[in-house]
């Protein structure tokens, strides 16, 4: 028997909504499968070749709805001030009164399907249940690859009294009435008027990074947007990183990474966790312990290919959905600028018109196609990857796309200077929000669009978990894989060879090398990191890993003036931070 909580809910829900009827997603693979042949019928979602591309689909959005929309997302707290001066902010009951007023009666004639989820393994302590109400199949379906879903869900619903309710609703997919609101003082999340991953996914960017982010402030525990990587070196040894990159700055890339060969031979092996969430805490031996919430992948698929990503490309061939990539009529099969080969001759484009590579300059796949695949299926998959406690963290990443200034890596010089380091991220804005692209933003922990509070509270709490992890605290660093020479060319080759930055970064967590210490932090010295076999010569690492203190100091006033929006909620060891940043590059 559900509990009460929950059914009273899901009542209040129908009212509001009027649906037909109502389905509980059970997890099982006859309702999965039924769902899957309603959408193939209705046209919401395509069959692909099914000896190719087995249980693989592909779903094209509106045009209007391709990516997050971060204008339209707001944090609706009781003060302002919760919410902070980053985010966009509603009175939570005018933002119920306008939500509801748009929702009331938008499901008529339509099923109203409730997904009982969980963010984590179910058997983990650290995990969160939601429950999601929506009236598009694709989200189902999406959800049911994303999260843990089905009976076990249900069954512990039973003795729970906190969900998170999310709450989506297709209605015209009206660009001016599309609202991503969340309420994290009631745990609850509406979503209108989108078909778009990140807007209606609600486990995902909603739940797993704005809400719980909320929450892990008052429990003591950390919500980012990080991929984890696990590290097995030539002794036997797994260490896990954690690293936070922007909304498409190469998390998914990073985290299935294939060895160079050379490391390969030597007996290094690397595992993936997970490619966009992390949920981080201080666990029993006072390390620093880390579970990806998510149970699959959305990822970005233009630029995915046989050599890029080929963990990637293997998720993709079996039980994914694609959305907004080309449609190859020949065979029914997909296509993203980037894939390996020529362009199809005979297709369709994301918008669903008839395409020709060679004719067309406009792209095929919208540049924030993706593909919904299941964990499970990454060749490289950690056999943690289910660990109820998580994995060990021994080194946090930030990076973001930085085409001149931030060198390819650098070392905190303790945990507050990393934490620094993290608030002062910024990076090139991409095709995964609406907007400009290209655009150099700050983006602090690459969660300016993510966190559920006052970001500079949020950097207070990064400060307390360092306190009370002491000694344990995890090294910090930045890397930026996008340096670009004069003709806008990628400097560093990137994708796998990004393994020889990590080994730079495991030695210094061990201790075994020296490094550079200047104004910013330590860089590698020019021989710390190997370039054997790659097409990029000492001059040019040397120009990669340079400090510039003119164009630093330059850095530096912008960042006081990315400081200035904060006023008094930023911590105190940050503008200290700052200050040492600007005297140290004075000298
Ligand atoms: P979200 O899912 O939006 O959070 O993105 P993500 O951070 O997982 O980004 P992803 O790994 O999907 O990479 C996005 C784009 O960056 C892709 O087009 C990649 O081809 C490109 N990219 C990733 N890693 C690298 C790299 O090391 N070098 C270069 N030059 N491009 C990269
Ligand atoms: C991102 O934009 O950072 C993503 C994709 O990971 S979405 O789920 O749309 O947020
Ligand atoms: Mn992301």
């Amino acid at each position: 028997m559900l509990n009460k909580l929950v059914l009273d809910w899901i009542k209040e829900m129908e009212c509001l909504l009027e649906p037909e009827s109502i389905i509980w997603i059970d997890g099982s693979e006859a309702q999965l499968d039924n769902l899957r042949n309603t959408a193939c019928k209705t046209g919401e979602l395509g069959r692909l070749n099914r000896e190719k591309l087995p249980n693989c689909y592909l779903h094209r959005t509106a045009v209007n709805d391709v990516a997050r929309v971060e204008d339209r997302t707001f944090i609706c707290t009781k003060l302002k001030s919760t919410a902070g001066p980053t985010n966009n902010w509603l009175d939570p009951q005018s933002a119920y009164n306008m939500l509801y007023g748009i929702a009331k009666g938008c499901y008529r004639g339509k099923i109203m399907y409730v997904i009982p989820y969980s963010m984590g393994p179910i058997d983990s302590p650290y995990a969160k249940i939601g429950i999601e109400i929506t009236d598009s199949i694709y989200v189902v379906l999406n959800m049911a690859i994303m999260t843990r879903l089905g009976r076990d869900v249900l069954q512990k619903l039973e003795n729970i009294t906190n969900f998170v309710k999310g709450l989506h609703c297709s209605c015209e997919l009206d660009a001016q009435k599309r609202y991503i609101c969340h309420f994290p003082e009631d745990n609850a999340i509406i979503s209108v008027n989108s078909g778009y991953g990140g807007n209606v996914l609600l486990g995902k960017k909603c739940f797993a990074l704005r809400i719980a982010s909320f929450l892990g402030r008052a429990e003591g525990w950390l919500a980012e947007h990080m991929l984890i990587i696990g590290i097995k070196t030539p002794a036997g040894e797994v260490k896990y990183i954690a690293a936070a990159f922007p909304s498409a700055c190469g998390k998914t890339n990073l985290a299935m990474l294939t060895l160079p060969e050379i490391y390969q031979r030597k007996g290094y092996e690397v595992f993936c966790v997970g490619d966009d969430i992390a949920w981080m805490r201080k666990g029993q031996d006072g390390r620093l312990w880390a579970i990806n919430p998510e149970n699959g992948f959305f990822g970005v698929a233009p630029g995915t290919n046989k050599k890029s990503n080929p963990h990637a490309l293997a998720c993709t061939k079996k039980d994914t959905i694609f959305t907004n990539v080309v449609q190859n009529l020949d065979d029914n099969t997909v296509w993203w600028e980037g894939l390996d080969g020529k362009s199809p001759e005979n297709a369709l484009n994301w918008k669903g018109k008839p395409w020709n590579g060679k004719m067309s300059i406009e792209k095929g796949a919208h540049p924030n196609s993706r593909f919904t695949s299941p964990a499970k299926n990454c060749p490289s998959i950690s056999k943690e990857f289910d660990s109820p406690l998580g994995v060990p963290i021994s080194a946090i990443i930030f990076g973001g796309r930085r085409a001149q200034i931030t060198p390819l890596v650098y070392e905190a010089k303790n945990w507050n200077h990393g934490v620094f380091i993290g608030s002062i991220m910024a990076s090139e804005t991409t095709a995964a929000a609406a907007g400009k692209t290209g655009i150099v933003r700050r983006d602090p922990m690459a969660m300016l669009p993510f966190c559920g509070y006052n970001i500079g509270e949020y950097f207070n709490h990064w400060i307390e978990i360092g306190k009370s992890l002491g000694e344990k605290a995890p090294k910090i660093f930045n890397v930026n894989w996008f340096r670009q020479d004069q003709q806008g060319n990628f400097i560093w080759p990137g994708f796998g060879e990004n393994f020889r930055v990590l080994e730079w970064i495991l030695n210094r967590c061990s201790g075994t090398i020296n490094a550079k210490e200047t104004a910013i932090g330590y860089i590698p010295f020019e021989d710390s990191i190997n370039i054997d076999g790659l097409p990029l010569n000492l001059e040019s690492l040397s120009n990669i890993l340079k400090v510039d203190k003119n164009l630093w100091k330059h850095e530096a006033e912008n960042i006081e003036k990315f400081y200035a929006k904060f006023s008094d909620t930023l911590p105190a060891a940050l503008k200290l931070q700052l200050s040492a940043l600007t005297s140290a590059i004075k000298e």
